[in-house]
């Protein structure tokens, strides 16, 4: 089994799509092992985005993010982080494809409504930045025997 990191971004929080965007990943039989809805510090913004630091839509990425609160989560599941990757679309959710969260729920790359790490060695670095391992939570979805 594979997790992965997802963040719901502040105009996510916003525009009251957090269960929408839950639902879909539910749906797809991907397994919520950690929650946590916080406003993100600087801190963690600039650990969460290291890769991203020197570019120069940071300022405003930083500030978005910090705009409010997240929803930040790990879920679980074979092949989880590049189904999840699939299931949230294209960066630009003017261009990302209908049906994908972005290309269905978002209007512009500024205000993209969910992250999710892009690779194993992220979503490892990630989920260590937001979580510590005791707030993983393990247990069994009652759909596992018929998903795989
Ligand atoms: P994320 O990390 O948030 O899941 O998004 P991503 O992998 O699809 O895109 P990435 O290249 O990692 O960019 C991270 C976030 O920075 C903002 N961004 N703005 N103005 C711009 O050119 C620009 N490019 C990226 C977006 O919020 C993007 O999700
Ligand atoms: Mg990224």
């Amino acid at each position: 089994m594979e997790r992965t990191f997802v963040m719901i971004k502040p105009d996510g929080v916003q525009r009251g799509i957090v269960g929408a965007v839950i639902s879909r990943l539910e749906a797809k039989g991907l397994k919520m092992v950690a929650a946590q809805f916080t406003v993100l510090s600087e801190e963690k913004v600039m650990e969460h985005y290291a890769e991203h630091v020197e570019k120069p839509f940071f300022p405003s990425l930083k500030a978005y993010v910090m705009s409010g609160p997240v929803l930040t989560m790990v879920w679980e599941g074979k092949d989880a982080i590049a189904i999840v990757r699939r299931l949230v679309g294209a960066t630009n959710p003017a261009e990302a494809a209908p049906g994908t969260i972005r290309g269905d729920m978002g209007m512009e790359t500024g205000k993209n409504v969910i992250h999710a790490s892009d690779a194993p060695e992220s979503a490892a670095r990630e989920i260590g930045i937001h979580f510590t391992k005791d707030e993983l939570v393990a247990y069994t979805r009652i759909d596992e025997a018929v998903l795989y």
